[in-house]
């Protein structure tokens, strides 16, 4: 259905006109070197776009007061002397003569990529926009903020097109506090914001921005902030809090839209966030929220001062709005101390407004939490800061690779009288494999190899995954006669062949034939009901559900917080995904889970399903070619049993698997109630 991109070479037209400090990062080559980047890498060409209009006056008013329009509005006729003066009663913004034309054409921007998205013209976008806007408040420009556009957005999408729920991300290192003020008593929009902190010593330096505030009246439990009170903060600290916080809730929340605020100063290099996230991992936070709202997504640009990472950046989520395999995940060697006690403090303060929380450790007693330092500005810590800053913007990092996506998207080994999914390529191979294989196959499978078809089947998944391995074919789907009986063999040639990680991933109780290997080739994870053996060995991990695979917020919980991390810190070079006989498992939760998986390996998953599942080839191929997983609908609470049954997993699991870890020291003395 397409990606926009709303961009104009307008919003390069004004800049700091007087020298201050704060402001000398936000300059107009942030613009330039992004669409740059765009366009350099073939993706502004496949994107849509249009001109874009200014927001109207009625447009502003949604979210900012008549008092602050008119004098904004002043600003074009004002004198340098007097646009310096203006500047004077807001924090850390400057005004220019072309400012509100840009601000206009910013928060329009914003709006056109929501009509473009609500009204299915694309199925998503990015609006590339200056000045930015999640600072700004009713009646106050603040932090390079003139006014909010996404906050506008949202407002304007709830009028115009009677969305009720609206979900914005905001990943800027900075804390949008305009945004949160805009809807802190709006429980029709959930804001989730993670910004650097330190115990409120870095800027805007809010006792508003802790993890304990959370919204007010019917607001309440609709405001995340997420706290870093140390810098360095990396990729594993980011997925960390999108597994155990965002997504659990977003899943339960439902949104009907999803806005970005999506700044790019929480990358590695950025002098003002100062953190090590690489620019890759954009690309992962845009997948995993890809799937929410019908795939609704609106990115509309914050900050990103570090004029390599920022247009990096900027690619890589664009790219994977426009579907293409997201990269391998880098760098995941599970949170860091700091960030476990902010997750621990964001988790225990929303447990009471979430049921997907409501197991999660109670608010550590310590004080370490809760402590805040003094704002104390010494002078000589400025001087060190601005060292530091330096350091920080010379850091070098690997150019992210290329990604290439393979000529085939999606092959399906299928049954003749099965037909062809739309957009699907039939996959066989004619090469009859040699004797030595076909005695292995009949060892492994006996009487099932003695059947023709069988064989050719085979064979031709075994050519499937060579293919997929050399990336010519992205990924693929086969209805099979007999799952456990072809699993082992295709995973263990997977394994071999390629000398590689393979993560199995089984849904509905399959006894999957010959034991899996411990030595770290194959990750089995398995979703099936109580009669299954509970496992938690750590390549081997068998998760019984109450009713199976039946319940959805049970399902999607173990998704999320167990199975996402474990895929993730695994790092596979292939998915298996499999669907027995009668998995229970809904046709929205599997399209999800087919969804989300596709993070992996490059996307290459391999699905294989009971030939007694045919009625599901459609909605799995339309999964795998990347389309938007249906909506869940809101979730109800798990059931206490599951609950407890993914959290004791998680627990016996967490010292193998860092990802899965939710609070200091959660195997060792500090044990969780
Ligand atoms: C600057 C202090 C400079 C959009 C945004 C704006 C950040 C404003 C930061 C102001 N402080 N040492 O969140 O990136
Ligand atoms: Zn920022």
């Amino acid at each position: 259905m397409g990606t926009a991109l709303f961009y104009d070479e307008e919003m390069t037209k004004y800049k700091l006109l007087w020298v201050d400090p704060a402001c000398k990062i936000e300059v107009p080559e942030r613009l330039t070197v992004s669409y740059e980047a765009l366009v350099k890498n073939g993706l502004a060409d496949r994107c849509i776009s249009g001109p874009i209009r200014e927001a109207t006056d009625a447009d502003i008013l949604l979210v900012h007061s008549e008092e602050y329009l008119e004098a904004v509005k002043k600003t074009p006729y004002m004198t340098l002397e007097d646009l310096k003066e203006f500047t004077l009663q807001y924090g850390d913004v400057y005004f220019h003569p072309n400012i509100y034309h840009c601000a206009k054409l910013a928060a329009g921007a914003a709006l056109q990529l929501v009509d473009s998205v609500m009204t299915g013209t694309v199925r998503n976008g990015m609006a590339l926009v200056r000045p930015p806007g999640h600072h700004s408040m009713r009646s106050a420009a603040n932090g390079f903020c003139v006014f909010n556009n996404v906050a506008t957005a949202a407002q304007y999408a709830k009028k115009k097109y009677s969305v009720e729920r609206v979900l914005i991300v905001d990943w800027d290192i900075h804390h949008g506090q305009g945004v949160q003020y805009c809807f802190q008593e709006d429980p029709s929009v959930l804001y989730f914001s993670w910004h650097r902190y330190e115990h409120q010593k870095f800027w805007p330096n809010l006792r508003d921005s802790d993890f304990d505030i959370i919204g007010t009246d019917k607001g309440a439990g609709f405001n995340i902030n997420v706290p870093w009170n140390k810098v360095g903060m990396n990729n594993s600290d980011y997925l960390s809090i999108f597994f155990h916080v965002l997504l659990p809730v977003a899943y339960e929340f439902c949104p009907e839209l999803v806005l970005v605020c999506a700044g790019f100063d929480s990358a590695i290099g950025d002098p003002e966030g100062e953190m090590c996230a690489t620019p890759d991992i954009f690309a992962h936070l845009t997948h995993l929220l890809m799937n929410l709202a019908g795939g609704k997504l609106c990115a509309v640009l914050e900050g990103g001062y570090n004029l390599t990472s920022l247009p990096q950046s900027v690619c890589q989520t664009v790219q994977t709005l426009l579907g293409d395999p997201a990269p391998l995940p880098t760098n995941l060697f599970g949170p860091c101390e700091s960030a476990l006690e902010s997750l621990h403090c964001v988790r225990s303060v929303h447990r009471q407004y979430w049921s997907c929380l409501k197991h999660a450790a109670e608010l550590p007693t310590s004080e370490i939490s809760t402590k805040r330092i003094k704002i104390e500005e010494k002078e000589d810590e400025k001087t060190e800061n601005e060292e530091e800053k330096k350091r920080v913007e010379e850091k070098v990092w690997p150019e992210p690779p290329k990604r290439v996506s393979p000529l085939i998207h999606t092959a399906v080994v299928l049954p003749d009288d099965v037909p062809c999914p739309n957009r699907c390529e039939r996959f066989s191979t004619l090469a009859i494999p040699d004797l030595v294989t076909v005695n292995k196959l009949r060892e492994n499978l006996l009487e099932a190899a003695s059947d023709s078809s069988a064989l050719s089947t085979l064979s031709s998944l075994i050519s499937l995954i060579e293919k997929m391995g050399q990336n010519e074919i992205r990924n693929g789907l086969a209805l099979v006669h007999d799952v456990c009986m072809v699993v082992p063999y295709l995973v263990q040639h997977a394994a071999t062949a390629s000398n590689r990680r393979v993560l199995v991933v089984c849904v509905g109780d399959a006894r999957l034939r010959s034991p899996f290997k411990d030595d770290g080739k194959t990750l089995l994870v398995q979703f099936g009901n109580k009669e299954l053996e509970e496992k938690h060995n750590k390549y081997n991990i068998t998760v019984c559900l109450q009713k199976g695979c039946t319940d959805i917020s049970g399902f999607t919980h173990t998704v999320l917080s167990l199975l996402l991390p474990l895929g993730y810190e695994y790092d596979p070079s292939l998915v298996l995904l499999i669907r027995s006989a009668d998995s229970g498992v809904c046709d929205s939760a599997w399209q999800h889970l087919t969804g989300l998986l596709q993070g992996l390996a490059h996307g290459r998953t391999l699905v294989l399903m009971q030939e007694t599942e045919k009625a599901c080839v459609g909605i799995t191929a339309s999964s795998l070619l990347g389309d938007a997983a249906p909506s869940l609908g809101q979730l109800h609470a798990p059931l206490l049993e599951d609950v407890e049954t993914i959290e004791r997993v998680r627990h016996r699991l967490q010292v193998d698997w860092k990802l899965l870890q939710t609070t200091v020291m959660e195997t060792g003395r500090g044990d969780s109630p």
